[in-house]
């Protein structure tokens, strides 16, 4: 795919940015080649500076379960610009904001707004540590929560992607304090904290796993989480930044029925624009200044132009005008792209796991079913490399990555699903 304009901007970029990107996964490291560089976006659809335009599975990593630049989140934008962009004071959004998220999803008595999902879960540890007068904690390997030091250790999405899930930089007192886990790992968590009575402050947990690819949980683990957690005094944390708003409208936690102590969200309450949130129980959350002793603060934290967005894109969750619930519609075209995948590689004989839960997927060419990071990289990354850019050339953009979760959004429907189910099916055909 010629790219001449994208290949001028890159080389322009790679000398003044790092990578030339601004976030490293979408450097195409992993999957090779250069990146494009798109100039617009609207509903399924990128158009890239040289003009292509491409079936969108990124969704600019979750915000756009509605598609790109939305009508009705474009008006509700708008509107709040006419009145300023920033006013670093209490603003009328905050509280409609705060009150959509605490109906959605109800184990959150009490939000705090912040600007990305590193922070929301930077500052939920921070509020575990507070709580319970304890430092360590516990992740799981190829889980992904933003890129703060207590939780670049075994990370998943971009530092596994580049070969350092143990992020340079890091001073090894920080990473004493994490300790990691597999997922799904039941034994491995009795373990942990019979090992360290008393020390753990917080368990944090992508409930279903978007940055090792998509994987969910084995039944019961989620439950035998809770249970552990609460028998230690343990804060549950659940970082809900991708799959908030996205498996079903209270999250993951609404589908699998469990009540963690904090949850941590992002991407769809921002509606594109930059935006994170933590909330859970009031006990714990009036831990935060200005009421408690764990400081937490941003200049931008409730800006009206991103409440605005994503008051607009929760209110579309409750009724989009299609007369369909959303999710249930999602599911519907999740399943069209798994079983269109399965179906080809069946043709071909590829060996193939596609886990799809509603809009969220992954494909990993493996035999292994997928349970967690170890057999998440027994998928061949390098067959991933050349499906991706196949995909590529026949208009499909997906996750430039074989760890990462693949995105639909309301506007796949239709033409766009159809049409993307043929170029996978043909992207396979020809590996
Ligand atoms: P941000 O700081 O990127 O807003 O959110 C961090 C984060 C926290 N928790 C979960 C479960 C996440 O998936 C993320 C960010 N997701 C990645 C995609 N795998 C963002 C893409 C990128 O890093 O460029």
């Amino acid at each position: 795919m010629s790219s001449p304009v994208s290949d001028s901007l890159f080389a322009r970029a790679r000398q003044l940015i790092p990578g030339g990107v601004n976030s490293p996964v979408r450097a195409f490291r992993s999957v090779g080649g250069a990146p494009f560089f798109v100039k617009s976006a609207r509903g399924a659809m990128l158009t890239t500076a040289d003009n292509r335009e491409l079936i969108d599975f990124v969704c600019t990593w979750g915000p756009a379960i509605h598609g790109h630049n939305h009508p009705k989140i474009k008006a509700a934008i708008a509107a709040a610009l006419e009145h300023g962009t920033s006013f670093g004071t209490p603003n009328p959004y905050e509280v409609e904001m705060a009150e959509l998220i605490v109906r959605f999803v109800p184990s959150i008595q009490k939000v705090r707004m912040c600007n990305s999902g590193t922070e929301a879960t930077m500052s939920a540890i921070r509020l575990a540590r507070g709580f319970t007068r304890r430092d360590k904690i516990i992740k799981f390997s190829g889980c992904y929560h933003g890129h703060s030091d207590s939780l670049l250790i075994k990370a998943g999405s971009g530092a596994l992607t580049h070969g350092n899930p143990d992020s340079a930089g890091v001073p090894a007192a920080f990473a004493n304090e994490t300790v990691v886990l597999p997922f799904n790992d039941r034994d491995a968590l009795t373990a942990a904290f019979a090992a360290n009575p008393g020390q753990i402050a917080c368990v944090i947990i992508e409930a279903y796993c978007g940055n090792v690819g998509f994987i969910m949980p084995d039944a019961g683990y989620l439950q035998f989480l809770r249970e552990i957690t609460a028998k230690h005094g343990t804060v549950l944390i659940f970082d809900e930044v991708m799959t908030g708003f996205r498996i079903a409208k209270g999250g993951v936690q609404e589908r699998e029925k469990i009540v963690p102590d904090l949850t941590c969200l992002g991407k769809v309450i921002g509606g594109g624009l930059p935006v994170g949130a933590f909330g859970g129980r009031t006990e714990i959350m009036d831990m935060l200044a200005p009421l408690g002793p764990v400081y937490q603060a941003g200049t931008l934290s409730g800006n009206p132009l991103a409440m605005a967005a994503g008051i607009a894109a929760l209110r579309l969750l409750e009724d989009d005008g299609s007369g369909m619930d959303p999710y249930v519609r999602l599911d519907i075209l999740g399943r069209q792209l798994r079983d269109a995948v399965l179906a080809a590689c069946r043709t071909k004989g590829i060996a193939v796991q596609v886990p799809q839960c509603g809009s969220m997927f992954s494909i990993f060419f493996t035999a292994t079913p997928v349970r967690d990071y170890a057999t998440a990289l027994t998928g061949d990354a390098k067959l991933f490399g050349r499906f991706f850019h196949s995909c590529l050339e026949g208009g499909v953009y997906l996750a430039p990555s074989a760890y990462e979760a693949g995105f639909l959004s309301t506007a796949h429907d239709g033409v766009a699903i159809e049409r993307a189910c043929e170029i996978l099916s043909g992207a396979i055909a020809r590996l």
